[in-house]
């Protein structure tokens, strides 16, 4: 597998899920005739999950329980619920803010937690049917808030800003109608197709490799830089916050992979060598949990080309150095609910590194 191979399969218009470079993998959704010309264009082509429906039917049996948010994925209001009760137990060390507002008019919220100056910024859920990440995002909330010793000093030395559900409007729809569903839900004029790829909607490198033109398509990067309501009020939030903004995640599934800019070139940034050394770390971390190794390196090289990303803008544009991108471990965009705690704690332990790592040596921005 190589940039053309994965740039064949989106000129045939077909969905791309997860992608190795290294280990030279693709794994796509696709219709019978598309299968049928893979067959014949690759030897290696084999069929993992043969009916995707019956796959997203699939339920692990759960033993009846008192409620606990982190047993299932929860919908935009339960999450909603789940950051009141949190902001309300933690009055002092939890406030809410507010990024912006959705095509739709929701409100993409996050939380503000402790109060140092440096900000972590983390957000989940840029495309919609990635419900893992969601999850992730408030198990570091509750992590930090509730369950772990250090949360009050990582509180303390940081400021964490968390948003769980940045597509709002897809996220909702993912539940109550596709469950594949991955762009926001805007309307695009001259096409009766929705949506705009927010994770190509951002400035630098827009309109690029890895992007289409094509409102119908899955990666479809919007009319112009910023012009989707999601991705301008982040924007506009970041620059907000300039010169305190320490770390900027982004975080997705699946595949397990840890990376840095570049996504719209395979040429290496300036600082590469500062992103590495903090990927090898928090990777480190990772691993320690449970022994899963993720990859990492630049997005371009560990997956593939794809510009107008937030992670190259957030660099680019915003000047953090530690700008990344998560590719949440997984083998779909539909695991069982089981996978939530074991994604959490991997990631947090991630996080907390990339948190110590910045105090023990004072990295300056
Ligand atoms: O293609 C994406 O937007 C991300 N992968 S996903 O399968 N979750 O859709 C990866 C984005 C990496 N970053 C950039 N290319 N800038
Ligand atoms: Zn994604």
């Amino acid at each position: 597998m190589n940039d053309t191979d994965v740039e064949t399969l989106y000129q045939m218009n077909v969905d791309v899920w997860a992608t190795s470079r290294k280990d030279g993998w693709v794994e796509a959704m696709v219709d019978s005739n598309t299968r049928k010309a893979l067959e014949s264009l690759y030897p290696s082509f084999r069929v993992a999950v043969p009916n995707v429906q019956e796959a997203i039917d699939q339920k692990e049996e759960r033993k009846p329980g008192p409620y606990a948010f982190f047993d299932e994925f929860r919908t935009y209001a339960e999450v909603s619920a789940w950051l009141n009760e949190q902001l309300e137990a933690h009055p002092n060390e939890a406030k809410p803010v507010l990024i912006g507002r959705t095509y739709q008019g929701r409100d993409i919220r996050g939380v503000v937690l402790g109060s140092g100056t440096p900000i972590i910024y983390i957000h989940c859920t840029i495309h919609a049917r990635e419900w893992i990440t969601t999850s992730t995002c408030c198990w570091i909330i509750d992590s930090l808030l509730n369950t772990d010793p250090d949360g009050p000093s990582l509180l303390n030395d940081f400021t964490w800003i968390i948003v769980p559900i940045f597509n709002a409007d897809g996220y909702e729809y993912s539940h109550n109608t596709q469950r594949l569903w991955r762009k926001n839900r805007q309307p695009n004029s001259g096409s009766s197709c929705i949506g705009t790829d927010l994770n190509r909607n951002y400035r630098l490198g827009f309109g690029g490799g890895g992007s289409s033109g094509d409102p119908c398509s899955d990666i479809y990067r919007g009319a112009s830089a910023y012009s989707s309501p999601e991705v301008n009020a982040e924007q506009a939030y970041l620059s907000s916050i300039y010169g305190r903004l320490f770390s900027y995640v982004d975080i997705h599934s699946y595949g397990g992979q840890f990376m840095s800019p570049w996504g719209y070139t395979t040429q290496l940034p300036p600082d590469y060598n500062q992103m590495l050394t903090v990927m090898r770390s928090c990777t480190d971390a990772i691993y320690d949990v449970n022994g899963r190794s993720y990859d990492y390196g630049s997005s371009a090289v560990v997956i593939y080309i794809a510009a107008g990303g937030s992670d190259d803008d957030a660099y680019g544009t915003h000047d953090v150095i530690r700008s990344f991108t998560i590719e949440a471990w997984g083998s779909s965009f539909t695991p069982q609910p089981s996978t939530i705690p074991v994604v959490g704690s991997e990631l947090y332990a991630g996080f907390k590194r990339l948190a110590q790592d910045a105090k023990e040596h004072l990295i300056s921005k």
